[in-house]
């Protein structure tokens, strides 16, 4: 299913609505609705089109179709976005740095929900997991050999790598058992070691492949876990 029609009629709805409203707004003795279109297709921000623009981000819009947008487009934004969006080319979305954006998204989410309590919002700790999951994923050393049909994974690093790895690893395991792997770790002075056993449902030739990242990203609990770790409902 596309969501392509819905938000072309949304926002030409909320176009429509804040046209009428802006038009209410102005005297009677200035342009009708007509002119106002022309300025509007020409990307004018001045006379009745700044006036507009100024009403909706007062939040001059009905409370329902404010809430209605912010739903779909997430955030305040998206009624300035969808009007944009009919006047001129597309607008880029990726923030330029992966942690950005996801700490971005979860903030966007929490500002969108009225039960949001914002006396546990914690984004500072899911910063910190953000910087651990790429210290894990970019800077830890690991080394891999087969013994006794288990992989064995020594994972090493240093200083906030050497952190990370101590606050993830073993966290991964709880998951993967949870999974019905068996997994196991095994402290080290600058790491851990992991094994992983094979099985049936996970043979060893499945584990040699994976290695050490593949193991660390099974399950798909991340981004779940992320939003419960800025509601300062969840820690490593
Ligand atoms: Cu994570």
């Amino acid at each position: 299913m596309s969501t392509f029609p819905w938000k072309t009629t949304l926002a030409g709805a909320a176009l429509l609505a804040a046209t009428a409203y802006a038009y209410a707004q102005m005297s009677p003795s200035t342009d009708g609705p007509m002119g106002m279109r022309g300025q509007m297709q020409h990307g004018d921000m001045s006379g009745p089109m700044a006036q507009m623009h100024q009403q909706m981000m007062q939040g001059g819009m009905g409370q329902g179709m404010h809430e209605g947008m912010q739903a779909d487009m997430r955030g305040g934004m998206g009624m300035h976005r969808g009007m944009h969006a009919q006047q001129s080319s597309a607008e880029p979305d990726a923030t330029g740095q992966d942690a950005f954006g996801a700490i971005q998204e979860v903030v966007q989410i929490l500002e969108a929900d009225p039960k949001t309590d914002w006396s546990k919002v914690n984004i500072a700790a899911l910063r910190e997991h953000l910087i651990d999951m790429n210290e894990v994923t970019l800077h830890a050393a690991a080394t891999e050999r087969v013994t006794n049909d288990s992989l064995e994974i020594t994972v090493t690093g240093e200083g906030r790598t050497l952190a990370a790895i101590k606050r993830m690893v073993p966290a991964q395991v709880q998951e993967l058992a949870a999974m019905g792997w068996k997994a196991t770790t095994q402290e080290l002075p600058n790491g851990l070691t992991l094994t992983v056993a094979a099985t049936e449902a996970q043979p060893l030739a499945k584990l040699k492949a994976l290695g050490f990242m593949g193991l660390m990203v099974q399950g798909h609990y991340h981004p779940q876990h992320h939003l419960m770790m800025a509601k300062g409902q969840f820690m490593h």
